[in-house]
C-alpha cells in the first residue's frame, strides 16, 4: 500500500529540515554547546512529528477497516437472502430463531419463532432420525436437507430436477422376461390334434392381448418360450395388479386340463445379455417352486418377488429327468474320491430314507460313502426312528458326525444333500464350502437361499425325496441292491411324507412303494420305525384341544405358554387337524426353544400355505410349510392372523 501524496510531502519537508540543520552545523563551525542544543531540538522535533504521524496513520487504517467489514457484512446479508439455498437456525427448544428469505418463500409464511413440529410434522420426524442429510418433499418440490446438529442449522437444497430425472431413469430401466407354458405337452397329450391346437392358440391369444393392453413387447422364441420386454414403470403397474394374467390363463383350462404359465422377469441389469440370463434362471426358479407363478428379481435388491403359485404342482409323467439325473449322479460318484451325504437338521424318516438310498448307490459303485448325523441334534420322535436304525450293525458304521465329515472331506469329494436345498437347513453348512462338487436331491420348492449345486434334481410334484431316489434306481448302470431293513427305511420315508398314502401321492408313489416292497420292505418294521413316544400323543392332544376356527376355513392352534414341543409333534397335529370338515388350512404354533416359536401349516390344496409362511419369513410347499419365529406365541399368532386377514381381504376383493 503506497502513501498518499500530501503525506509524502510532509515526510519530504521533515527530511529537508533535518538536512538543512545538519548542513548549518557543518558550515557555521559554531561552538559545541550550540551544536548540541540544535541536535537536541532536532531530535525532539523528529520524535514529536513521528509520534503524531503514526497515531494518525493508525486511526486512518482503523477507519478503512471498519468501512470494509461493513461492506462485507452487507454483501453477506445480500448473499444469505439471495442464494438459492434455504437456511434455518433453531434453538434448544426446537424453535426457529432465524431463517432466510428462501425458507419464508418455500413455506409461504414467516417461520421465525415457530416450533419445528408445527412447521411441518414430516420434517420434524425426519429430523429426529438423526440422519445428517435426507430428502424432503414439500409441495411440488424435493429438497435435500443437510442437518448440522451441533450448530442447530438446516440447509435446504432444491433437488427437484435431479429427483425427477432419477425417477424417470428408474422408470425407463428395461425389464426383460421369459414366459413358458408349464407342462403343456404333458397336459394335452391325451387330447386330439385339433383340441391341442385350440388350447395352444387360446393361450397365445391371451398372452398377446395382455401384452398389447399393457404396452409390453412380446415375441415368441423358437424354443416355445416367449420373450417380453417392458420398462420398469410398466412392471410396477403389473405388480400392482398382482399379475392377474395367471388367473386368466388358468381360466382357459378345464377341471381335466390345467393350463398354467410361469414367468421370470429381471430388471435393472446393465446389459440385455445379463437380463436375459437372469430371466432364464428365474423361470427355472418359478418352475422348481411348482410353476403357475412369476419370479421377479431387481438388480440391487436382495429379495426375490413371487406372484401366483395357486395350483398344486402337476406331476410330470415322463421319466426323462429320472434317467438324466441318475446318469449325472453316477458320473459324479465315479469322479470323486468319496461321497458324503447330508440331510436337513432334525432329520426325519424321509431325509434318512433318501440318504440311505443315495448311500447304497455310491456303495454300488465301490466308493467310500457316509451319512452325516449329529446324535446330539435330534428331536424326540425321530430319535426313536434313528436309534432303531442304528441297531443295525452294518448300517451304523456308515453314520458319522459332521466334525468327522469335515475331517474326511477333500476338494475332490462329492457332497450330496437330501430332502432340502436350503443352505440354512442342512445339518452343517460348513461342509458346503469344502468342495465344489455338490449334488442335491429334493422334493421341496426352492427357497431363495437355495444351494448352488453341480447337480440339482428337485421336483416339488414328487411325494418324498425317498420316492425321487427310488425312481432313479432303474437307470444306473449297475443294479442297486437293498437289504430288507434299508428298503423298510426308505418306505417309511414315503409313508411319513404322504401321511400313510393320504396326501401328495401319484402313480409313481405306489410304484416306488412296490419296488421297495419287492426288495423286502416289511410293514411291521416300518410301523415300529414310525412309532411315537407317549409324550407325542399328550402333546398332540394338547394342541388339538386348543384349535379354534379362524375366518371359517382356517384352524389355528396356539399352544400354552409354559409347554415346549418337538417340531414333529407340531407338524403331526397340523396334519391331523386337516381332517376336520370344512377346513382348508391348519396352523399349529408352539414353543420349540427359548422364545422360539414354530408354526406348522398344512393345506388341503385350495390355499397356498407356502405363500403364507413365506410372508412370515418361512417356506415350504403349497400344502405343507413352516416357519420359526423369535418371539412369543401371542406375537406369532397375531402376525399369522394378520397375514390370513390380508389374504381374506384380497380374496373378497377378487371374487
Ligand atoms: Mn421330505
Amino acid at each position: 500500500m503506497g502513501l498518499r501524496p500530501n503525506r509524502r510531502r510532509e515526510l519530504i519537508i521533515v527530511a529537508l529540515i533535518n538536512i538543512i540543520c545538519i548542513l548549518q552545523m557543518l558550515i557555521w563551525n559554531a561552538n559545541e554547546w550550540f551544536i548540541l542544543g540544535l541536535m537536541a531540538a532536532l531530535a525532539l522535533f523528529n520524535a514529536i512529528f513521528f509520534a503524531f504521524y503514526i497515531k494518525r496513520k493508525n486511526a486512518e487504517f482503523l477507519q478503512e477497516k471498519k468501512q470494509l467489514s461493513y461492506r462485507v457484512e452487507q454483501a453477506g446479508q445480500h448473499v444469505f437472502e439471495q442464494i438459492p439455498l434455504g437456511i434455518l437456525l433453531y434453538n434448544d427448544s426446537n424453535k426457529v430463531v432465524w431463517s432466510n428469505k428462501y425458507i419464508k418463500e418455500m413455506f409461504k409464511k414467516d417461520v421465525d419463532n415457530l416450533e419445528l413440529a408445527s412447521l411441518d410434522t414430516v420434517l420434524f420426524s425426519l429430523l429426529k432420525t438423526s440422519k445428517k442429510s435426507f430428502e424432503f418433499a414439500h409441495r411440488d418440490a424435493v429438497y435435500l436437507i443437510s442437518h448440522k446438529k451441533d450448530e442447530q442449522v438446516l440447509y435446504f437444497d432444491d433437488i427437484t430436477d435431479y429427483a425427477r430425472l432419477m425417477t424417470r431413469y428408474e422408470d425407463e430401466q428395461a425389464a426383460l422376461g421369459l414366459i413358458v407354458l408349464d407342462n403343456f405337452d404333458e397336459v394335452v397329450k391325451n387330447l386330439d390334434e385339433q383340441e391341442q391346437n385350440d388350447y395352444r392358440r387360446a393361450i397365445s391369444d391371451k398372452l398377446t392381448g395382455w401384452a398389447h393392453e399393457n404396452n409390453v413387447m412380446f415375441r415368441v422364441l423358437r424354443d416355445g418360450r416367449h420373450l417380453i420386454l417392458m420398462n420398469h414403470k410398466i412392471l410396477s403397474e403389473l405388480c400392482g395388479d398382482r399379475f392377474s394374467i395367471l388367473d386368466d390363463i388358468r381360466a382357459i383350462g378345464t377341471d381335466q386340463v390345467t393350463l398354467t404359465v410361469s414367468m421370470g422377469i429381471a430388471s435393472g441389469y446393465r446389459s440385455y445379455v445379463a437380463s436375459f440370463n437372469r430371466a432364464s434362471s428365474l423361470v427355472d426358479l418359478a418352475l422348481s417352486r411348482g410353476g403357475d407363478q412369476i419370479a421377479i428379481k431387481k438388480k440391487g435388491v436382495d429379495d426375490f418377488i413371487f406372484y401366483g403359485g395357486k395350483t398344486n404342482p402337476i406331476a410330470t409323467q415322463n421319466r426323462v429327468r429320472a434317467r438324466v439325473n441318475a446318469g449325472a449322479y453316477e458320473r459324479l460318484i465315479l469322479d470323486s474320491d468319496k461321497v458324503i451325504i447330508m440331510g436337513h437338521r432334525f432329520p426325519d424318516a424321509d431325509a434318512i430314507g433318501a440318504c440311505v438310498g443315495l448311500l447304497k448307490v455310491a456303495m454300488t459303485f465301490e466308493k467310500e460313502a457316509y451319512i452325516v448325523l449329529n446324535k446330539s441334534e435330534l428331536d424326540k420322535t425321530n430319535e426313536i426312528f434313528i436309534n432303531e436304525i442304528l441297531k443295525d450293525e452294518q448300517l451304523v458304521t456308515y453314520f458319522i458326525s459332521s466334525i468327522k465329515a469335515v475331517e474326511l472331506m477333500t476338494k475332490n469329494s462329492l457332497l450330496v444333500i437330501a430332502d432340502t436345498q436350503s443352505s440354512n437347513l442342512v445339518i452343517d453348512n460348513k461342509l458346503l464350502r469344502l468342495t465344489n462338487k455338490i449334488a442335491i436331491f429334493d422334493h421341496h420348492r426352492r427357497s431363495a437361499d437355495f444351494i448352488e449345486a453341480t447337480l440339482s434334481y428337485t421336483d416339488p410334484s414328487v411325494s418324498s425325496t425317498a420316492e425321487l431316489v427310488v425312481d432313479m434306481f432303474d437307470y444306473f448302470s449297475r443294479r442297486i441292491v437293498l437289504t430288507a431293513i434299508e428298503s423298510s427305511i426308505m418306505l417309511s420315508g414315503i409313508m411319513l411324507d404322504t401321511r400313510r398314502f393320504m396326501y401328495n401321492t401319484s402313480k409313481k408313489t405306489y410304484e416306488a412303494a412296490a419296488i421297495l416292497k419287492q426288495r423286502g420292505a416289511d410293514e411291521k418294521y416300518v410301523s415300529k420305525l414310525l412309532k411315537a413316544p407317549i409324550d407325542h400323543y399328550y402333546s398332540r392332544a394338547h394342541l388339538t384341544h386348543r384349535a379354534r376356527v379362524f375366518a371359517d376355513i382356517y384352524l389355528i392352534s396356539s399352544a400354552s405358554d409354559e409347554l415346549m414341543f418337538d417340531r414333529t409333534e407340531i407338524a403331526a397335529t397340523a396334519d391331523d387337524l386337516l381332517n376336520v370338515q370344512g377346513i382348508k388350512a391348519t396352523f399349529v404354533l408352539g414353543y420349540v426353544g427359548e422364545s422360539e416359536v414354530a408354526i406348522s401349516a398344512r393345506s388341503v390344496g385350495d390355499v397356498n400355505v407356502q405363500l403364507i409362511m413365506e410372508a412370515l419369513g418361512g417356506g415350504g410347499h403349497l400344502t405343507n410349510a413352516a416357519v420359526r419365529i423369535v418371539g412369543t406365541i401371542e406375537e406369532a399368532t397375531t402376525a399369522l392372523e394378520a397375514v390370513l386377514s390380508d389374504l381374506e381381504a384380497l380374496r373378497a376383493l377378487s371374487s
